[in-house]
């Protein structure tokens, strides 16, 4: 049985400023997952330096905290089934270009350092990251009475 999981999902300065986050929002509201927690932040370099930690010996890192820092971001968190996996999966690959068409980045970008929106990568992940963006919590409300409808 798959797990009910949370994912922090993020349309990174790219992805707003495409004016794409209804259809990004939308896919994952349409896949059937809860949306508990939102918001729009323009991130300081500091905060994108603790969201991308694991990377900092990366030769990439410097210029992904500098366009990750150049426009507000969409931060928000899905609740449902095997959310961080199928979170994942919707995505696509980190480069666009291996990403198959029906993904977002398969559908919505080209290049690799603009790939409009990022996923936890894992459930431990996702818990650091939830609490990184959402110190103030997530809220919790019933979506539906039926515990077939997903
Ligand atoms: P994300 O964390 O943003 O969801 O991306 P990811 O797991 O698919 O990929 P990751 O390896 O964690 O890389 C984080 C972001 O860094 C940028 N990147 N640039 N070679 C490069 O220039 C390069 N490699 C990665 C991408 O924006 C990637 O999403």
């Amino acid at each position: 049985m798959p797990a009910r999981e949370r994912s922090f999902i993020m349309i990174k300065p790219d992805g707003v400023q495409r004016n794409l986050i209804g259809k990004i929002v939308g896919r994952f509201e349409e896949r059937g997952f809860k949306i508990i927690a939102m918001k729009m932040v323009h991130a300081t370099t500091e905060h994108l330096e603790k969201h991308y930690a694991d990377l900092k010996n990366k030769p990439f890192f410097p210029g992904l905290i500098k366009y990750m820092a150049s426009g507000p971001v969409l931060a928000f968190v899905i609740e449902g089934l095997d959310a961080v996996k199928t979170g994942r999966a919707m995505l696509g690959a980190t480069n666009p270009l291996a990403s198959l068409p029906g993904t977002i980045r398969g559908d919505y970008c080209l290049v690799t350092g603009r790939n409009i929106c990022h996923g936890s990568d894992a459930v431990e992940s996702a818990e650091k990251e939830i609490a990184l963006w959402f110190p103030e919590g997530v809220i919790e409300y019933k979506d539906c009475e039926a515990e077939w409808v997903y």
